[in-house]
């Protein structure tokens, strides 16, 4: 199978520098998305994400002329469908961005073409997606109806990249590659290896939706375990960074690191996939992202409690975004943690976020300041985010400021 032409439906965090790295290795490839402000950045050779590197990546493939944007579908080789997929009401996963997707490109659908889904899925995802499409395209035949005769070839082909890393990831890592037959698995493999230097492993459709649920889920329980830990640890007086790092020299132990919630897009919401499939038995992980998801609470009594004590202080609360050294502040427990502060209204709640210029809108009353501003006036500092450039701060608060360490930054590791 001879594939020149690659679209990328979705132009997200995941979609564009998928496009942009096909598109660097000389394949021409158009970009879909339903947000014009996205197709037009993307198509003056700029990007509307932060991801290192890859503003230059895009730049370059669509001043040569591989990749360009649009918000209308167009015939193509191969379909690789990166919408979001979150859930609704009661953790159910939504899985409408994807059923547009395919709405959308099964007009443009020919026989011999390749459709993979890359979207985190729950199990079952990827063959709904191709009952979709039947239904559109009753005149072509796909899997479920024609086995490894099928006019069209379906897989899915989880993106399992880090953020932050995202380009160098999608090159190195392995690759799980679920066909629903075994043409479809060696189609997509044929694909992917245009640019993955890492090992395509075939399996199934079903095994690879659940493979990425169960990477994601796998690290929840641990993050979980370390969240606990911590809880349980400041009970009984013990510092849990020490114990972490007496009990890692066992060969065969290696906990996490406790920190002020779960955030980011993937690990506080796929769990909840694998619960929704099989909610009598995923216990563990459905306690997992309970256990998780009450940490930010808990870091907030902290505070509370330390200022009571005290007659309006000064809450200097370090970093705000969802992990270390990154500026994506969506879906970051630690922005929630600043609100219900700055909410509570038990003193002035100022942040430091050394990566980004100005606070988002629902941290309205919240005053962003510099490093050393907070290190001389904070009368309670919240340690949220290891951020690298907090490095420097520690040891530098003043004699009498409460320092509330979610993170372990402030301790002798
Ligand atoms: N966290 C802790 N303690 C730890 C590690 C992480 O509290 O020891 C917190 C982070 O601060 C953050 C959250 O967990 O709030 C998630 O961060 P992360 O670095 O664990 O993961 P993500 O969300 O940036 O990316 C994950 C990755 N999955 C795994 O490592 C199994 C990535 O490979 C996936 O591609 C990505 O999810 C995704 O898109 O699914």
């Amino acid at each position: 199978m001879s594939i020149s032409k690659v679209s990328v439906i979705g132009l997200g965090y995941i979609g564009l520098p998928t496009a942009a790295v096909f598109a660097s290795r000389k394949i021409e490839v158009i970009g879909i998305d339903v947000n014009q402000h996205c197709v037009d950045t993307i198509n003056r050779g700029q990007i509307h994400i932060v991801e290192p590197d890859l503003d230059m990546v895009v730049h370059a493939a669509v001043t040569e002329g591989y990749l360009r944007a649009s918000i209308v579908p167009e015939p193509a080789d191969a379909f690789l469908i990166a919408v979001p997929t979150p859930f609704k009401e009661g953790f159910k996963p939504d899985l409408s961005y994807i059923q547009s997707a395919s709405e959308k490109i099964a007009p443009v659908l020919k026989s011999g073409d390749l459709v993979i889904l890359e979207s985190t899925s729950p199990v079952g995802a990827t063959e709904q997606m191709a009952v979709w499409l039947a239904e559109a395209r009753p005149d072509l035949s796909f899997p479920q109806q024609a086995g490894e005769a099928s006019d069209i070839r379906i897989a899915h082909c989880p993106e399992r990249v880090l953020p932050g890393h995202v380009l160098r990831e999608l090159v190195q890592n392995d690759r799980v590659i679920g066909g629903m037959t075994e043409k479809c698995s060696l189609a997509a493999r044929a694909l992917y290896k245009t640019f993955v230097e890492g090992e395509c492993v075939l399996t199934s459709a079903r095994t690879a939706e659940m493979c990425k649920l169960t990477e994601n889920s796998f690290r929840d329980v641990n993050i979980a375990f370390a969240n606990e830990l911590s809880i349980i640890c400041d009970k009984l007086g013990v510092n849990v960074w020490e114990l972490i790092q007496l009990a890692n020299r066992h060969p065969r132990v290696n906990i996490l690191q406790p920190g002020p919630g779960v955030g980011g897009h993937c690990i506080a919401v796929d769990p909840w996939f694998i619960v929704d499939s099989a909610p009598e038995e995923a216990r563990l992980i459905r306690t997992a992202r309970v256990v998780n998801d009450s940490k930010p609470e808990y870091v907030i009594d902290q505070v509370v409690k330390a200022a009571a004590s005290l007659k309006e202080p000064v809450i200097a609360c370090f970093g705000l975004a969802f992990k270390a050294n990154i500026d994506d502040l969506r879906e970051s427990p630690s922005v929630e943690i600043v609100k219900r502060l700055a909410d509570r209204g038990i003193g002035r709640v100022v942040a430091v976020e050394p990566h980004i210029q100005e606070l988002p809108a629902k941290l309205a009353g919240v005053e962003l300041i510099g490093l050393e501003d907070a290190l001389q006036n904070a009368d309670i500092i919240v340690l949220l985010v290891d951020h690298e450039a907090f490095r420097n701060a520690v040891g530098r608060q003043r004699a009498e400021t409460v320092v509330i360490d979610t993170r372990g930054f402030f301790q002798n590791k």
